[in-house]
């Protein structure tokens, strides 16, 4: 923030020169006088270069938005696979780089890192915001750290799904630094298609048993597998359309607290697909109930089903409208707005539901605009979420 002081100096002494001598314009000028912005300018007042003080160096936290590795919001990198880290964080950014689970557009494999450049307008050094007076959620109690991305195949889904949930394993192992506000480190991943939500789920049931899922999305992601890809191989079976209904039979989510939000998509079949998205435990909000409803009331309707059950939170970004969010791999159009969504994550926070971890999928840099404007819109997802975090502590009560 020193480095502002140069120009303003400059900046008034520019201003008070052109009151001393409004016209000043004379034959023998050199060039800045002659020029348009020099001909008000009394050179011989301008002041002389500023040096810094020997002592002057800037504040080791305050993070230049270009200096260093590029990492989400510039915050340190752990190895957070690593136990010897256990107890250093609290918060985890987690990369997921894969992508074989998709139905139409690919290229989320890259999400993380597109998210990482989205996010290089935020840092701890300017964390505070106008709506979440006082807060820093990087430096607030909770050490927040980028754990870098999960190695994983590109040659074989379901072994890359399997290395995606031993290193989520690995990181749900270690202990907070803070444990009387978690019971494990909290992780928001980055994906990476939907897909990357199955495996995050069974990492995480060794914590939390059941767990309510609340799934922005524009999609109901409950297909059968045998309706949705599936019925040729058991790699067709698991994809980004399919992975609530594993989780649903596998036992991970709960039994009737989960909830689709934003839902807007074309459906295969009359009755089949509402009728088993039932079976699986999920009611929904569709996109177009918001106008009517309004974001209170969709909060309030949330809240009333997830209670005091733990949640893990999946916001597939194309749950956004694709006028703000169009790089994604399969968009509807008729999406909710960004404003939307963050007051709708603020308004969990504020009702302190139990977020136990949380990603962000779907994001597919190759098809972002030059404004980078789903690339940004990511890193504002993961901030809110952040601040929900901090908010809300989640211990389990002691058996
Ligand atoms: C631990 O977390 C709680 C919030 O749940 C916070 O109030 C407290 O200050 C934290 N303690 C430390 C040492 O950071
Ligand atoms: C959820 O469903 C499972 C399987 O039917 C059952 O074993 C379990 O008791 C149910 N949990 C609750 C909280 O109802
Ligand atoms: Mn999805």
């Amino acid at each position: 923030m020193h480095s502002l002081l140069i120009p303003i100096v400059a900046l008034s002494s520019l201003a008070s020169a052109s009151k001393q001598k409004p016209l000043g314009n004379d034959a023998s000028s050199n060039f800045i006088q002659s020029s348009i912005y020099g001909r008000n300018l009394d050179i011989s007042s301008l002041p002389e270069p500023v040096t810094l003080p020997p002592s002057f160096r800037y504040q080791e936290e305050d993070e230049s938005l270009f200096g260093g590795i590029n990492t989400f919001a510039h915050l340190e990198f752990t190895e957070c696979t690593k136990s010897e880290n256990s107890g250093t964080f609290d918060i985890g950014i987690v990369g997921h780089p894969f992508d074989l689970g998709v139905t139409y557009r690919p290229g989320a494999r890259f999400g993380p890192n597109g998210a990482r450049q989205g996010a290089r307008r935020l840092s701890p050094a300017v964390g505070y915001d106008m709506d979440h007076p006082g807060v820093n959620p990087f430096r607030d109690w909770a050490k927040v750290t980028d754990c870098g991305d999960l190695e994983n195949t590109p040659f074989d889904k379901l072994v890359a799904i399997h290395e995606l949930e031993k290193g989520m394993k690995a990181i749900n192992s270690l202990k907070p630094k803070n444990e009387s506000a978690a019971d494990a480190v909290r992780l928001i991943t980055i994906g990476g298609d939907h897909t990357i939500t199955l495996p995050i789920l069974r990492a995480l049931h060794s914590t939390w048993g059941r767990v309510a899922v609340l799934h922005f999305d524009s999609h109901l992601d409950t297909w059968d597998p045998k309706q949705l890809g599936g019925g040729l191989t058991k790699q067709s079976e698991v994809n980004h359309g399919t992975m609530l209904h594993i989780a649903h039979e596998e036992g991970l989510l709960s039994n009737n607290s989960n909830m689709h939000l934003g839902s807007r998509c074309t459906l295969v079949d009359k009755h089949f697909d509402l009728n088993n998205d039932l079976r699986c435990g999920f009611s929904y909000i569709r996109a177009r109930e918001l106008d009517k409803l309004g974001v209170d009331a969709v909060v309030k309707k949330i809240v009333e089903r997830v209670g005091d059950e733990f949640v893990y939170l999946s916001v597939d970004i194309d749950v956004l409208d694709p006028a703000f969010a169009p790089a994604t791999g399969t968009i509807e159009p008729g999406g909710w707005t960004t404003r939307e969504l963050l007051a709708i994550i603020n308004g969990l926070a504020d009702a302190g539901l139990k977020i136990i971890g949380s990603d962000v999928v779907e994001y597919t840099p190759i098809y972002d605009n030059a404004a980078e404007s789903t690339g940004i819109m990511v890193g504002q997802i993961i901030y809110e979420i952040l601040h929900w975090m901090i908010k809300v502590p989640v211990k389990k009560p002691k058996a």
